[in-house]
C-alpha cells in the first residue's frame, strides 16, 4: 500500500467499511454558523500554574512569552481569510480518529493549503510532503489507522536536525505545523514551536499546533481535556475480546487466561476493561506502587485466587495486567533504573549480540532481581530505549512471567492451564467509535482555528463532552514537567495516571472482591456505530466526571 495516496488503496466491500464513511461528523456549536462550519477564534481565560520555579520558562521563553501559560477559549467566529500553508502530520503509534482530525483540519482551513507530511517527524525533516485533497479526506473519514500519511517516532532534538528543518519550513513556505501525537511528540511540538518561533526574514515564525492523540488515553488535562482521542475505540475493542474470553472460561471450566493489555504507563486502558468486563483480577500500576507491592505478592495474590477457585470447583479465571506494570513495582524500576545507569556509563554493549550483551549486563549489574528473572525477560529490559528514552514495554511478555510464576507457585496443588495474550495493536487502529470520531473531527476543527488565529505551542482540547462540547487551547509550556529519561531529567508533557482517589478507580476497587470471587463477567460485544448506545462515552470518563454517559455535540 502507498502511503500518502489513499485513493489507490482497495477498501473491501464490506458493508461496514461502505458505510463507516457516510456517517455524520458533527462540529460543536461553537464552528456552526449560519453558512456553514466556519473555524473561531481564542481569548485567554486562566492561567495555568506549573510550580516549576520557572524552569520551563527559561527552556521554551519564546513560547512562554507568546502564551503566559494561558489556557484559552473560543470567543466567535475568525473573520479573517488569511490563506496560509499548513503541514500535518502523525506522530508516534496510532491511534483511532486519526484521519477525522484531518477531516477537521480541511474544514476548518478551508481556503488555505493542506500538506501532509509522510511517515512522521521523519518525513517532515525530508520535506516528503503532499497536498492533501478534498476527495483523499472524504475517503478516510470515519475510517481507523494512520495510512493517509503514515507515522514514526523520530525525536527532533539536535542542533543539526532543528536547522534541518527550519531549511525545510522555509524552503516549503511553511506557515504552521500541526502534530497530531501523545505526550511525547507534544513535547516535540513545544520543541519546534520554540525553534520555529522567529526564523523567517520577516521576523515571523512557523507556528506549531498539537494535537491530543494516544489510545493510552493519559494526555488528560483536568477540566479542559477529559480524554485523547484513541481511548475509547481500543478499550472498546479490548473489552470486546477479554468478554469474549470470561464468557469462554466457565463453559471450558479449566484454563486461566493471563492477558497484557496496551498502554505504556498509565493504567487507564486496564482500568477501564476492567470496568466493562469485570475479569477475574486486575492490576492497576499506580496502586502497585503506591502499595509498594513485590513482584511475588503479585504472583501469591493470584495463586490465593487460584486455589481458593479451585477448592470451590471453579478452574478457570482471567487475570488483567497492564502493559506497563513492571516499570511501577518498585524492584523492578530500581533494577530498571540501575541498568539505565549502566546504559549511560558504558555504551560498549550497542554492537553485541543478544547472549553477549546479557553476560555485559549481568556482569554490571548488582540488583539481585536481574539473575532471577527468566532470559525473555531481561532480554527485553537490557533492549535499546525508544527515540524518546522508552522502555519498550509492549515488547516485554509480562503475562508469560506472571503465568509462569504463577503455575510454579500452585505446582503440586492444583493443576494450572494457563493461556496468554497481549492485546494491543488490534485496538489502536480500528475504526473509531462514534466518540472518538467526534471528538477527533472537533480537535482538527480546533487545531485549524489555533492556526488561523495565529497561535503557537498550543494543544488542542476539547471538553465539556455531555453538553455540546468546548473548545479550548492548552499552552503547551503549561503541562510540562521534569521526567527521567535515558538516565537523565528532562522537560515532557506530564502523563495523567490513574490517581486512587479517583471514583473511578474506588467504583473498580469496591467491585473487585466479587469479581475475583464469582464469575461476575460482563460480555459487551463489538463497538456499535449505530443505535441508541453508538454514543455512549467510556466508564471511566463517565465516572471521572460525572457525565450522563453519552456523547452529544
Ligand atoms: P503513543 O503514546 O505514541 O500513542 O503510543 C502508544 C502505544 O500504543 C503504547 O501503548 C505502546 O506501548 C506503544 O505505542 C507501542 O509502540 P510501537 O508502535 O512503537 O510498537
Amino acid at each position: 500500500m502507498e502511503v500518502g495516496n489513499p485513493v489507490s488503496v482497495m477498501r473491501s466491500t464490506a458493508l461496514l467499511e461502505q458505510h463507516l464513511p457516510k456517517l455524520p461528523l458533527l462540529p460543536c456549536a461553537s464552528f456552526v454558523s449560519s453558512t456553514g462550519i466556519r473555524p473561531v477564534i481564542f481569548k485567554h481565560e486562566a492561567q495555568l500554574n506549573t510550580g516549576d520555579d520557572g524552569a520551563v520558562a527559561r527552556q521554551f521563553p519564546k513560547i512562554t512569552a507568546a502564551s503566559w501559560r494561558h489556557v484559552l477559549k473560543a470567543d466567535g467566529f475568525n473573520e479573517a481569510s488569511q490563506a496560509m500553508r499548513v503541514a500535518v502530520l502523525f506522530s508516534g503509534g496510532p491511534a483511532s480518529g486519526g484521519h477525522n482530525v484531518i477531516v477537521g483540519l480541511k474544514h476548518a482551513l478551508a481556503g488555505s493549503t493542506l500538506l501532509g507530511v509522510r511517515c512522521g517527524p521523519k518525513g517532515l525533516l525530508a520535506g516528503d510532503f503532499f497536498e492533501i485533497t478534498d476527495e483523499q479526506v472524504e475517503h478516510v473519514r470515519n475510517i481507523g489507522g494512520f495510512d493517509l500519511l503514515g507515522t514514526d517516532r523520530t525525536k527532533i532534538k539536535s542542533d543539526e536536525q532543528v536547522a534541518t528543518l527550519r531549511k525545510v519550513c522555509l524552503e516549503h513556505k511553511l506557515d504552521a505545523i500541526v502534530v497530531i501525537g501523545g505526550d511525547d511528540s507534544n513535547t516535540n511540538a513545544a520543541v519546534l514551536a520554540e525553534a520555529l518561533f522567529n526564523i523567517k526574514p520577516d521576523g515571523t515564525g512557523v507556528q506549531v499546533i498539537g494535537v491530543p492523540k494516544t489510545m493510552d488515553g493519559d494526555v488528560q488535562q483536568d477540566g479542559l481535556l477529559p480524554l485523547p482521542f484513541g481511548f475509547s475505540t481500543a478499550t472498546r475493542i479490548y473489552a470486546e475480546l477479554v468478554g469474549n474470553i470470561l464468557q469462554d472460561t466457565p463453559s471450558s471450566g479449566k484454563y486461566w487466561h493471563f492477558i497484557k493489555l496496551m498502554g505504556r504507563t498509565a493504567s487507564h486502558v486496564a482500568l477501564e476493561v476492567a470496568l466493562q468486563t469485570h475479569p477475574t483480577i486486575t492490576f492497576i500500576s499506580e496502586e502497585v506502587r503506591e502499595q509498594r507491592r513485590s513482584l511475588q505478592s503479585i504472583i501469591d495474590e493470584i495463586a490465593d485466587a487460584v486455589l481458593d477457585r479451585a477448592s470451590r470447583g471453579m478452574h478457570h479465571g482471567v487475570v488483567v495486567v497492564p502493559e506497563g506494570l513492571l516499570e511501577f513495582i518498585p524492584e523492578v524500576s530500581d533494577l530498571i533504573a540501575e541498568i539505565e545507569r549502566v546504559m549511560v556509563a558504558d555504551g560498549s554493549y550497542a554492537g553485541l549480540d543478544r547472549h553477549h550483551r546479557r553476560e555485559f549486563f549481568i556482569s554490571r549489574v548488582q540488583h539481585l532481581l536481574f539473575g532471577q528473572l527468566p532470559h525473555y525477560i531481561q532480554d527485553m529490559l537490557i533492549a535499546d530505549r525508544d527515540s524518546h528514552g522508552n522502555l519498550e514495554v509492549s515488547q516485554i511478555p509480562t503475562e508469560r512471567l506472571i503465568a509462569d510464576m504463577v503455575a510454579a507457585r500452585v505446582d503440586g496443588k492444583v493443576k494450572l492451564l494457563p493461556q496468554t495474550h497481549f492485546f494491543g495493536y488490534e485496538g489502536r487502529c480500528g475504526a473509531p467509535t462514534r466518540f472518538d470520531a467526534m471528538l477527533s473531527y472537533n480537535l482538527g476543527l480546533v487545531a485549524g482555528s489555533l492556526v488561523l488565529d495565529g497561535r503557537t505551542g498550543y494543544m488542542a482540547g476539547f471538553t465539556n463532552y455531555d453538553e455540546g462540547g468546548s473548545p479550548v487551547a492548552i499552552p503547551l509550556v503549561g503541562i510540562m514537567g521534569a521526567e527521567r529519561r535515558n538516565g537523565k531529567d528532562e522537560f515532557v508533557i506530564s502523563k495523567r495516571l490513574v490517581q486512587l482517589d479517583d471514583p473511578a478507580f474506588l467504583y473498580f476497587a469496591q467491585h473487585r472482591d466479587e469479581w475475583k470471587r464469582d464469575d461476575a463477567f460482563a460480555s459487551p460485544g463489538p463497538r456499535q456505530f449505530w443505535g441508541p448506545t453508538a454514543y455512549e462515552m467510556p466508564l471511566t470518563v463517565v465516572i471521572n466526571h460525572g457525565y450522563g454517559g453519552f456523547f452529544r455535540v
